[in-house]
């Protein structure tokens, strides 16, 4: 019963900027799971790196290189899937960049460009899924939102900002396509031991604030998340909708 209920066999995942990092541990999920693996990443040689790893893993790789942040892009790249046959049931809009600054100090094309890569492409990119979704009347869409889709930290406004947004726009998709079948949910992972993060990891004070503030006393792993993106992409949360489900070992939990 249990093999079932996780089992993403016939399946086809598009994860977004997975080519390294939190993306790339739960697109290996999906794939241990069963699924095919639609890869989306930016950077071509990163892509087509982690496209043949992958591949030497025995996963099923399509490569599917774009800026998320440009919508004729992302609208090409459905396009090309559509001519190729290949149907995305699992979407993953994980693609997101990170940028420090006190915002008395921010320019306002730095903050665009947060909201953009971490908020509006995953509404392009969902709304392109979802218009496929609809006529099979079936899919999942997973959005990363992280801490901050519920609290804020200082000198990273835009990216909580729009880590807050992605906590309403599952919302949103949950409102208008989870009669369709579709479920749209969010994870949002604590301090994760990721590129993203390197800096914060080599600054000690910053560091001992994580280990301190996290009851579980340790910064999470990206493998950390794979259970949680394989539920929500299996059968196993077909009736679980609109929810954000924080993977950070304990940390929104406590004060
Ligand atoms: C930061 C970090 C965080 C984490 C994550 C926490 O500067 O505080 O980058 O944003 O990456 O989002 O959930």
């Amino acid at each position: 019963m249990a093999s079932k209920l996780f089992d993403l066999t016939g399946r086809t995942a598009m994860a977004t900027g997975a080519s390294r990092g939190l993306g790339r541990a739960m697109a290996e999920g999906f794939a241990e799971a069963g699924a095919a693996i639609v890869l989306n990443d930016v950077h071509a040689g990163r892509l087509t790196a982690a496209a043949a790893e992958m591949r030497a893993a025995g996963t099923t790789v399509h490569e599917a290189l774009f800026d998320v942040t440009d919508e004729a892009a992302v609208v090409a790249a459905f396009e090309r899937l559509d001519r190729e046959g290949i149907a995305v049931d699992i979407l993953l809009n994980n693609a997101g960049i990170q940028f420090r600054r006190p915002m008395v100090e921010l320019d306002t094309a730095d903050w665009r460009r947060v909201i953009e890569t971490n908020l509006t492409s995953a509404f392009v990119v969902g709304r392109e899924a979802a218009k496929r979704m609809i006529p099979r009347g079936r899919g999942k869409i997973i959005n990363i939102g992280s801490l901050t889709s519920d609290a804020a930290r200082a000198t990273v406004a835009p990216y909580t900002v729009a880590k807050g947004g992605i906590k309403m726009l599952t919302r949103a998709m949950t409102a208008e396509w989870a009669a369709h079948g579709i479920q749209a949910n969010a994870i949002g992972p604590g301090y994760m031991l990721t590129d993203m993060n390197e800096a914060l990891l080599a600054d000690a004070a910053f560091n001992a604030w994580v280990i301190g503030r996290t009851p579980a006393r340790r910064w999470g792993r990206p493998d950390e998340l794979v259970g949680t993106a394989v539920f929500l992409a299996s059968p196993a949360s077909d009736y679980v909708n609109g929810q954000i489900i924080y993977v950070d070992g304990g940390m929104l939990a406590v004060l």
